[in-house]
């Protein structure tokens, strides 16, 4: 069991600027979970070599999780997770004329031995969630915050119910 500290834990990348809207919620949530983040551009065909590289040092530099966001033919989950055995999160971005399905089938399709774990078109905030699941195995603190978040989940929810029910019809 560790401590969490000011170095970053979880890398996100993103294929382009235009994926940042979906991708900042990633960020927020990390930043709710208090896991230091990094956040980049990287894309797997506009900057190839650097994405390689990117994934290569990853592990050395201290980050336990990668998450990856790309739209239309998304590439970047999937070359990173070539480039390293860390865990990948894919995002899917809707973008472009086909709306994210290109995407999500380009990122949850990877061939056996080169996993992504893929969440749902513009799930940038359960990247984020499942991320704090795989670090909650080492970091103790993530347990604790991962719990409070889904209770305060819960009672919203119970709250919205009775308010629904006391509605007369
Ligand atoms: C992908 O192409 C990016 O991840 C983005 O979702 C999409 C469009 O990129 P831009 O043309 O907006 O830079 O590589």
């Amino acid at each position: 069991m560790d401590k969490i500290t000011k170095k970053p834990l979880v890398g996100i990348l993103m294929g382009s600027d235009s994926d940042l809207p979906v991708m900042e919620k990633a960020a927020e949530v990390l930043k709710e979970m208090g896991v230091p983040y990094e956040i980049e551009i990287s894309s797997a065909h506009r900057l190839a070599d650097r994405t390689a590289e990117y994934a290569r040092t990853a592990r050395g530099r201290g980050v336990e999780v990668i998450i990856a966001g790309a739209g239309m033919a998304a590439h970047l989950a999937g070359v990173i997770a070539a480039h390293t055995t860390l865990p990948v999160i894919g995002v899917p971005i809707k973008s472009g004329a086909l709306n994210g399905v290109d995407a999500l089938y380009s990122t949850v399709q990877m061939p056996p031995g080169v996993p992504v774990a893929t969440v749902a078109i513009d799930g940038a905030k359960n990247s984020a969630y499942l991320a704090c699941s795989v670090l909650s195995i080492k970091y103790p603190e993530v347990v604790g915050r991962l719990d409070a978040f889904r209770e305060k989940t819960r009672q919203g929810l119970m709250e919205k119910s009775k308010r629904l029910r006391r509605k007369p019809y």
